[in-house]
């Protein structure tokens, strides 16, 4: 829409408008001067969100008594914090945040030996890598809906695949992709695309967004034109990477058919550009399709090659070497300019891929799609069924498994509700249709949106979350650094309506929200899941030369040891066991000045190494409250001179 027509839209609104409207604009600002914007034909009437607190409070449906709890769980990424977090809703309260790419003192993640194990060291033992970024969480599906196993994060940063388990809530493996950097999109497959038996998830797809030489070990550092992007599976089990496929253009989102047939990433460098007007600069853009099966069957007939000093076959999804559709492994689909989010619709009949710099979403039919690859469809951009005008800078799409979708518009700031059987109406020329149910604004600039279970067969168009990117006058300021909001948004009825907001800290990207009947976590632990755990018969201290071993049990309030003596210069591992039963019961152990702090929980064991390089007396104390006595809870650790 123009800028006169916006202008008027806000007229009404008093301060917390003009604000949206000057956040609106300067975003408009760098992209118009680059000739991005057309206009937005269809409008519908903008429903205002709550203005005060007793709005919220007359609303009141996010709201959940003291003692009750949530119907949901909402599994959200944490951005450049590296970690996951859950968050209860409605309420908006959060309830945990999981150490994934980060270092979680409070947990010790990051600097036990199981958890270091986990992240990679350096042969010093280090840490490879402190930081992360993670933007996707996904779950684990049987039969199109969550079974409650696994959870999948990527980490944007450093090009790993985190895998947390749902029972315990922590991250149990994480693996390096080889070939890629800025891997971004991450969607779990839903079955297998050949064995009707296999209705679960066993791979995970994952996007390398960003080109780069390959290898990328200092050759062609100057030539961009042999830079390229790769699309990765991993094995959801032994998450090892199974294959890479080379493309044209890049990866940016990734989705998965409920068929097991396809996955699909949207790309905005279709170009293959090494800077950002070149990444611009095409008219239209794409959105791959990959037809598993068929990838794997060039994998296994040896159809393959390796990059650099990496094993993993890489199979060729460029253009030239695909172009016969009846043997070819990607079919690349025609979107609109610069896409972002490509989401499948709970019906399993589409894919929705959001146009970012165009003002409109494209529909592809999956069954469309696989008569491309069948050799029944003339060009792949026939596979498009709709392209409707949602509004500016849509980015992600949520669904609400009665037909509808939900954009998030960055620019308008603003949730759209939209038909998709509607635009398909309206895309073969039926002008009377309304495709435009709704728009709500939301404060401000949101990017990502998801409904509850909104990705799976079973989505029940009960909630849609704005996660918006600015919250400015949002919250009571505190500092510099803002907080983000959460919207919740009812989408129970026809019209939408913001019923809370929650802050985040920065910042989180993806989401999904799940029914809590499917997520059944452990209470407490199995000792016998520990082969390191310390019992009655092997507790006590052991030295072999300079290696010190001090197995620990802990049971409120005290460790099992309330002296422990070691000699300066020994390499000290502390091996801590839980032994109390009782739910909720967690022990911390600390050390002060030799940096070490982790808790176990019941019947849980953890380890830390560490050089004892400082004589003197150390009170090892428990930072986590268990007793009365909690206070009391220390022992002397003794570093001899
Ligand atoms: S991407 S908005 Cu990973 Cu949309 Cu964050
Ligand atoms: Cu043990 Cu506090
Ligand atoms: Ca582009």
């Amino acid at each position: 829409m123009d800028n006169a027509k916006k202008t008027k839209m806000n007229k009404d609104e008093p301060a917390v408008g003009a604000r949206r409207r000057f956040l609106g604009q300067s975003a408009l600002l760098g992209l118009a001067g680059a000739g991005l914007l057309t206009g937005c034909k269809e409008d519908a009437p903008v429903t205002k969100a709550p203005a005060s607190a007793a709005a919220h409070a007359a609303g009141g449906t996010h709201e959940v008594a003291p003692g009750q709890l949530d119907d949901y769980y909402l599994f959200s990424s944490g951005g450049h914090s590296g970690e996951c977090r859950i968050i209860g809703i409605p309420s908006g309260r959060t309830l945990r945040r999981i150490p994934v790419f980060n270092v979680d003192p409070m947990v010790g993640w990051g600097i036990t030996n199981e958890s270091k194990a986990i992240l990679g060291t350096k042969p010093d033992g280090s840490l490879k890598y402190m930081t992360g970024d993670t933007h996707h969480v996904h779950g684990s599906y049987k039969d199109g809906t969550y079974d409650g196993k696994y959870l999948w994060v990527n980490d944007k940063m450093h090009s790993r695949l985190a895998r947390i388990r749902m029972d315990t809530m922590e991250c149990d493996k994480i693996t390096e992709l080889p070939n890629v950097m800025g891997y971004h999109g991450t969607f779990p497959d839903k079955r297998d695309p050949v064995d009707p038996n296999i209705n679960y998830t066993t791979r995970v797809f994952c996007g390398g967004e960003f080109h780069v030489p390959l290898p990328n070990d200092g050759r062609d550092l100057d030539d961009p034109t042999k830079w390229g992007a790769l699309f990765t599976c991993v094995d959801a089990e032994s998450m090892e990477v199974r294959w890479q496929v080379r493309i044209d253009g890049n990866c940016d989102l990734v989705a998965t058919s409920y068929d097991g047939k396809f996955a699909a990433t949207n790309q905005y460098n279709t170009e293959n550009a090494a800077d950002q007007a070149g990444m611009m600069s095409a008219e239209r853009d794409a959105c791959v399709f990959f037809d598993i099966a068929r990838i794997e069957k060039m994998v296994k007939d040896g159809k393959y090659t390796t990059i650099g000093k990496s094993k993993v076959p890489v199979v060729d999804g460029r253009k030239a070497a695909n172009q016969d559709p009846k043997t070819a492994i990607t079919c690349y689909v025609p979107v609109g300019k610069n896409p972002h989010g490509v989401n499948a619709s709970p019906d399993g009949k589409y894919m929705v891929c959001s146009g970012k710099l165009s003002p409109t979403a494209t529909v592809i039919e999956v069954a469309l799609v696989e008569k491309w690859f069948n050799g029944e469809l003339k060009t792949e951009r026939d596979a498009v069924v709709a392209e409707p005008e949602i509004g500016l800078g849509p980015l992600h799409t949520g669904f609400d498994g009665k037909g509808n979708a939900y954009t998030t518009l960055f620019l308008d700031s603003q949730i759209v509700k939209w038909n998709v059987e509607a635009a398909i109406k309206q895309f073969k020329g039926d002008k009377n249709v309304k495709v435009i149910l709704d728009k709500v604004d939301v404060h401000y600039q949101p990017g990502h949106g998801y409904a509850s279970m909104g990705e799976t067969k079973e989505a029940d168009g009960k909630y849609f979350n704005s996660g918006n990117k600015f919250s400015k006058d949002r919250f009571l300021p505190v500092g510099p650094l803002h907080s983000e909001t959460e919207q919740m948004i009812d989408i129970t009825g026809d019209k939408m309506r913001i019923i809370s907001d929650h802050t985040a800290y920065p910042e989180p990207h993806d989401a999904i929200i799940v029914r809590r009947d499917i997520v059944k976590t452990r209470q407490i632990y199995n000792m016998d899941d520990f082969p390191n755990a310390v019992k009655p018969e092997n507790a006590g201290i052991t030295r072999e030369g300079k290696k010190v071993h001090v197995r620990l049990m802990s049971v409120a309030p005290a460790y099992s040891m309330p002296v422990i003596k070691v000699k300066k210069g020994d390499e000290v591992t502390i091996t801590l066991t839980n032994h109390d039963k009782v739910e909720d019961l967690t022990h911390g152990c600390a050390i002060p000045n030799y940096d070490i702090n982790f808790i176990v929980n019941p019947q849980e064991t953890k380890s830390v190494t560490f050089k004892a390089d400082k004589p003197g007396v150390f009170w090892m104390y428990c930072t986590h409250f268990c007793h009365a006595l909690h206070l009391e809870m220390r022992s002397r650790f003794i570093v001899e001179a």
